[in-house]
Parts: structure tokens; C-alpha cells; sequence
């Protein structure tokens, strides 16, 4: 018998299309080399083309299912996407403030990359309440971070990305990572700041195509990383590496968008694939 590989808990919906949700992180956790534990907040019914449905955990059943694996495997990172409910926001908090050692990466999950809305105002400030102080790390895209670092309404296009990370950091997460695939430049760059300003940037070759699940990729294989023992800095760029790698070998299975091959490297022709570089 061998010993087990870092384990991982994820709390996540459910997305039957397998791109995003909980279904990503699996397979991103899995293709990683650790064990992933499933907390379900909510299940969603969608296909590649769109969300037509969520329902929402009752949150005693997120708690029953967190604290029931919990008091039997050790886990060695927490990975935390869509939340459904303010109830659901302060059932997990309270969990993982049990944990406060383990890692957490939090994806503050709004809505999908089509634009289907996940979180109202007040699972946003529940999130900012409860959850930021104890995340290790924040992983929101352009659009998620200057909605988020306002604090109502207002057009979110007035605050710049560097004020916005200082806004999150202010709420107390560790490090705020800003993806940068919906602004307007010709590279991706991914920029990770913490309280004394930017501590790295990341630049990537922009992919054609719409992906589903590409942001639960990037927060399970941050959070895998971190299970594995890297820093914090050298999980962030090893979780994007893996990530560009599983859009690059995208594929459509549906009518929609195409989903990330979280087993490309199983592919011995994409292993020599070249991807991008660092800026730092
Ligand atoms: O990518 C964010 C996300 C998270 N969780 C579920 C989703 C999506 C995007 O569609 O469906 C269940």
C-alpha cells in the first residue's frame, strides 16, 4: 500500500457539463497528483451553451458534509468557488476557522464566464466579512476584483487594478491574484500583489476561444500546488503553467464553449509544448 497523496478539499457546485465547478477542480486536483474531498454548495443545471438552474445546499448539509470528512482525513489546502447563499458563506467560515493553518484559496466566483449571476450583494459582503480574512489567497478576474473592492453599485470600470488588490488586501487575504483575460491587452497578464504591492506578473500567450471552467482550474491547481508544499509564489506560477497547458488542448464537446483538458499531459506531445514566460 502507498501513502496518500496531499489531499485537497474543495467546497463547489456541481456543473454537469464537467468544464467548471466542482467537477473542474476533481479532475484539476486528480491531474495534479492529490486527492480531492467534495463539499457541494450547490448543483447547477447547465450544458457547455449556459446556466438554465441552480439549487442551493441547505447549509447545515455543507457543514455535515465538511465536518464529516474533515474529522477523518487530514487535508493539506482548502479551495473555496461558488457559495450560493450568505447561510452557506458563514456554515464554511466557520468550518474552516477550525483549520486556520491549512491554506485557503478562495475564487470569489460571480458569475460564469457567460454571464450567468452566482452571487447577489449579500453573499458578496458575507464573502468580504467572513471569508477574506481567512483566505491565504483570493483569485478574482479584472471584472470580479474592481466589483468586489467597491462597496456598492457604482460602475466598477472607475477603480484601477493595483487600487482594487488594495481594497481586497485591506479585508484582510493574504495575497490577491488579478487574472487578467478580460482586459485588453494582447498577452494575458496575471498580476499577484500582496500589502507591499506586486509580487509577481505573468505574462501568457492570449488563446483563442471562449472557455468554461478555466478560473476553477487556475484556483484547484493553485491550491493542489500549495497542498504539494511549494510557496505561495511558485504555486501561482506552476497553476498557471498547468492551466495554459489545459486551454491550449481545449476541446468542444457541445455546441458551447470549449472546456480545459486537465489531462493534457497525458498527451507525450504536449509536454513539449511551449507556453509563455514570466515577467519578473
Ligand atoms: O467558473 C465559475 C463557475 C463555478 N462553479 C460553477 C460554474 C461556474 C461557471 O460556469 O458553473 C458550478
Amino acid at each position: 500500500m502507498s501513502l496518500p497523496p496531499p489531499i485537497v478539499l474543495s467546497f463547489a457546485a456541481s456543473d454537469p457539463s464537467g468544464g467548471a465547478g466542482i467537477q473542474a477542480d476533481i479532475l484539476t486536483l486528480a491531474g495534479m497528483g492529490c486527492h480531492p474531498l467534495t463539499v457541494l454548495t450547490a448543483v447547477t443545471v447547465q450544458d457547455t451553451t449556459g446556466v438554465e438552474d441552480i439549487f442551493v445546499m441547505d447549509a447545515e448539509w455543507v457543514i455535515d458534509q465538511a465536518r464529516t470528512v474533515l474529522q477523518d482525513m487530514p487535508v493539506q489546502a482548502f479551495k473555496i468557488g461558488m457559495l450560493g447563499s450568505v447561510e452557506i458563506v458563514a456554515a464554511i467560515a466557520e468550518v474552516i476557522s477550525d483549520y486556520p493553518d491549512i491554506p485557503l484559496v478562495l475564487d470569489p466566483v460571480l458569475a460564469s464566464s457567460r454571464g450567468d449571476m452566482f452571487a447577489n450583494e449579500e453573499v458578496i459582503s458575507a464573502m468580504r466579512e467572513m471569508l477574506f480574512s481567512q483566505a491565504t489567497i483570493i483569485t478574482p478576474n479584472s471584472f470580479e476584483a474592481r466589483r468586489i473592492a467597491l462597496d456598492h453599485e457604482d460602475d466598477p470600470e472607475i477603480l484601477g487594478l493595483k487600487q482594487s488588490a488594495d481594497q481586497l488586501l485591506q479585508w484582510g487575504c493574504s495575497y490577491v491574484l488579478i487574472k487578467g483575460a478580460h482586459e485588453n491587452t494582447p498577452q494575458v497578464v496575471n498580476v499577484l500583489y500582496d500589502v507591499n504591492g506586486i509580487v509577481r506578473s505573468d505574462a501568457w500567450q492570449r488563446l483563442p476561444g471562449s472557455f468554461h471552467g478555466s478560473g476553477c482550474t487556475l484556483s484547484s491547481a493553485i491550491a493542489a500546488s500549495l497542498a504539494h508544499g511549494m510557496s505561495i509564489t511558485d504555486s501561482v506560477y506552476e497553476a498557471q503553467e498547468f492551466t495554459w497547458h489545459t486551454l491550449k488542448a481545449g476541446f468542444r464537446p457541445g455546441m458551447g464553449q470549449y472546456i480545459p483538458d486537465r489531462f493534457f499531459w497525458m498527451e507525450s506531445d504536449n509536454l513539449e509544448e511551449e507556453a509563455g514566460g514570466s515577467d519578473d
